[in-house]
């Protein structure tokens, strides 16, 4: 089993709210389609769809007043709309992938899953289909409700399914020592070991972003390394680049694992 997280850095224009990058969209489900995973979960983030109006309602900070229940159902319709077009691009290319809403299957005690319903995720997977899962709005027990991202929704279904591989579509080439978009003299981490993740500086995203940015994701990740199951930072941006992270062969990126 293979997890792929599409970054909402690379399916959409994350500086231009509501705009999909609509080219890149489709020659990455054209690599989905060549790579030949035959067990694979597809998750993608919310770029300028759900960080925006997400912020706008502050959503991520919890139920505090009823009128933040309009952002709840835009910021979810947002993330549907986006989620549409990848599901559609996939389906084009001949990979049977099938949406499966967040918002329906977990939910959330201050920020962090606490329930998962992942029985249709997994009947999907048993008949061949590719769930394709995205950050999204969630019932939260203590907050009323939150942002769970696509990052943590990666990390759980791999450590739940022992997936064999992740692999992460960035805008950037992997993991730097500090921001590769502020510093042009970054250097690119081509391994990295999870008890080495604290020592990466992760700068703030440019855009809004409500989930954390890079210092959240490498956080998340570090407990998938943690647990034996590699994970692969790459550019989505240079095309091949996921088609051969996905076929596991090599690739410029980071090798986030524990086995080193
Ligand atoms: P989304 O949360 O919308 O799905 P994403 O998963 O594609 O987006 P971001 O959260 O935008 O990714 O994180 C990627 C960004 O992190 C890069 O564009 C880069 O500028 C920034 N970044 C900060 N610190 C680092 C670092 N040390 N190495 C690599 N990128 C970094
Ligand atoms: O982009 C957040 O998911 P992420 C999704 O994976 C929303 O962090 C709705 C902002």
């Amino acid at each position: 089993l293979v997890v792929l997280k599409l970054g909402g850095s690379v399916i959409t224009v994350k500086e231009e709210p509501l705009k999909p990058d609509e080219a890149t969209i489709k020659r990455l489900a054209s690599e989905v389609a060549a790579s030949g995973v035959e067990e694979l979960v597809v998750v993608h983030g919310g770029g300028s769809f759900g960080h925006p109006i997400a912020d706008r309602y502050s959503i991520h900070e919890g139920f505090r007043e009823p009128g933040q229940l309009r952002g709840l159902a835009e910021t979810h319709l947002a993330m549907e709309e986006l989620n549409k077009l990848v599901v559609e691009a996939l389906i084009a290319e001949g990979v049977p992938a099938v949406p499966l809403p967040p918002l329906s299957c977990f939910t959330t005690r201050r920020g962090i899953i606490s329930k998962a319903f992942l029985a249709p995720l997994r009947a999907l997977l048993a008949l061949g289909a590719v769930p394709v899962l995205y950050g999204d709005v969630v019932m939260d027990e203590e907050l009323g409700f939150t942002i769970l991202s696509g990052d943590q929704i990666v990390a759980h279904v791999a450590l739940s399914l022992a997936a064999t591989r992740v692999v992460l579509a960035l805008d950037v080439d992997g993991v730097f020592n500090k921001d590769p978009k502020k510093h042009p003299d970054a250097v690119l981490l081509e391994v990295l070991r999870p008890e080495d993740v604290p020592s990466v500086e992760a700068g703030e995203v440019a855009a809004v972003d409500v989930t954390g940015g890079m210092a959240r994701k490498l956080s998340e990740m570090a407990r998938v390394a943690s647990a034996g199951i590699p994970v692969f930072f790459t550019s989505a941006r240079k095309p091949g680049n996921v088609l051969k992270a996905l076929r596991g062969e090599k690739v410029r990126g980071t090798l986030l694992t524990s086995k080193c």
